[in-house]
């Protein structure tokens, strides 16, 4: 179970709107098997709701528990058999996970043994959980925000070490803190520009002292930052989606296999050698990346062929970086490499072409020179995707995020220099108090302290039952 060190959100009413309002209390009382399906040494059954002590006691053979205690008891079914021997815990409201009454039954972790206890708890009054609800039920209740829900199921769903760690701090509180921390300094000014705005007599004049321009340019910088780190703590999270792409015969699977460390697509010196899109996770730098194999890009008549380049052109469209592989060693075109845009450009077989290995400048564009066969260059190149997705080390990135995360600050950051355009242009305080109210509830959105009813049943959905 975990216990985050902050709780900051407040159980929103029926408006979404959760300030000052009182803890909310679900009656029913939710009952799950917190553990994975199969087979392991220990299975947990979890209850909460006000009923969850009472169906305890009635499994455990009606023996009283205190709260916070761990007791061996027998797993009773309604005739008195005993279903299995376990660890029963009580935990009593508000200090348990949901802030509800809870209990664990912990057993063997056998899924006949856990499904008929389960079923005892049903039969005794107790609901199947929702996914995700016990951790809706601590947000409703207050006991964790809505960035620190979302961090335990990216901590659950975690598959490298960053990922782990970074939805850990994350469910500490680090990221829910540094927007709070934003939030404080715009109730701040926006205090400020209100005392402005109600004392116009006053001899001084706020609106024009230089502060509130000082103010609004540290919160921009303060905002951009927190993008960053929220964007880098996505990637890591989700994984970034890398395609490569070229002429046929380029080296394009030779590279993904080098960079898989697996033989896993057919190379031949045969030009139009792959056909479909293949992909393969690959963990670079902490960051776990989708890598997407492509048809070589050239115009054909075969209609297998043709599929193949528009799969590979739409995979580059939703690629969050394009490699265009281009074979050093063969006569290449300017042509080529405008066709990249901003994809990072790969030279490869300099074991032919001689070019030294590493990174270079080419028509304004990063290359980097490597040879898939010798595997010179291969390195540089690692550095250099990490580079352009701003992730030059993973273990630096102080947080876990997720895409709802980085709209909301996106869209704070867009008020904020709205607001900031309109008052350096006219002064005008009415204006500026409206925008910062507005940048003010975008960071809402992110802790909950603002949310709905359809991005809580989006958010926790999700999730997996019994969490
Ligand atoms: N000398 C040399 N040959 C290479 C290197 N990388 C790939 N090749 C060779 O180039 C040929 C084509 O490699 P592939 O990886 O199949 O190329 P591709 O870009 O996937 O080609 P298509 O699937 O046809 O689009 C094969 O014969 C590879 O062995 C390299 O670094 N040096
Ligand atoms: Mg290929």
């Amino acid at each position: 179970m975990s216990s985050p060190e902050k709780s900051n959100a407040r159980a929103p009413d029926k408006q979404g709107n959760c300030e000052d309002s009182p803890l909310v209390t679900e009656q029913d009382t939710i009952a799950a098997i917190a553990t994975p399906s199969g087979a392991g040494g220990v299975g947990i059954v979890r209850l909460s709701g006000s009923r969850a002590a009472d169906i305890a006691l009635h499994i455990c053979g009606g023996q009283p528990m205190q709260a916070r205690f761990a007791y061996h008891r027998r797993f009773l079914d309604a005739d008195g058999d005993i279903i299995d021997d376990g660890l029963a815990i009580r935990f009593v409201a508000p200090q348990s996970f949901t802030g509800e009454d809870c209990v664990e039954l912990q057993g063997h972790g056998g899924k006949i043994v856990l499904g008929r206890l389960l079923q005892r708890c049903l039969e005794l009054g107790a609901r199947q959980a929702r996914p995700g609800e016990f951790s809706e039920r601590a947000f409703l209740n207050g006991k964790i925000d809505l960035v620190q829900a979302e961090a335990i199921a990216d901590l659950i769903a975690a598959n490298t070490d960053a990922a782990a760690k970074q939805a850990q701090a994350s469910l500490r509180g680090v990221f829910s803190g540094a927007v709070h921390q934003l939030a404080g300094d715009i109730t701040k000014l926006r205090v400020y520009v209100e005392a402005a705005l109600d004392f116009p007599d006053e001899d001084v004049d706020f609106l024009s002292d230089g502060s509130i321009s000082e103010s609004i340019e540290n919160l921009v910088a303060a905002l951009q930052v927190l993008l960053q780190q929220a964007h880098e703590g996505a990637l890591i999270q989700t994984g970034a989606k890398l395609v490569l792409a070229g002429k046929p015969n380029a080296g394009k699977s030779s590279l993904l296999n080098a960079l898989s460390g697996d033989d896993v697509a057919i190379v031949t010196d045969i030009p139009g050698t792959t056909r479909d899109l293949l992909r393969q996770t690959v963990v670079i730098g902490g960051v776990p990346f989708q890598l997407v194999d492509t048809a070589g890009l050239r115009s054909s008549h075969d209609p297998i062929e043709q599929e193949g380049v528009r799969r590979a052109e739409q995979a580059i469209r939703d690629a969050d970086i394009t490699l265009l592989v281009i074979d050093d060693s063969a006569p290449h075109t300017a042509a080529a490499i405008v066709e990249a845009q901003d994809a990072l450009l790969v030279f490869n077989k300099i074991d032919l072409s001689g070019r030294n290995p590493g990174h270079f400048r080419h028509h304004d564009a990063d290359a980097i020179a490597l040879s898939v066969h010798t595997g010179q260059g291969i390195e540089n190149l690692k550095e250099k995707i990490l580079e352009k997705l701003g992730l030059r080390d993973s273990a630096e990135t102080p947080f876990s995020a997720r895409q709802r995360h980085i709209h909301a600050l996106r869209e704070a950051l867009s008020q904020l220099l709205t607001s900031q355009q309109q008052f350096l242009s006219s002064g005008a305080g009415e204006l500026l108090a409206e925008d910062l109210k507005r940048t003010h509830d975008s960071l809402g959105t992110i802790t909950g302290v603002l949310s709905n009813d359809a991005l809580l049943g989006e958010i926790f959905s999700s999730f997996c039952i019994g969490k």
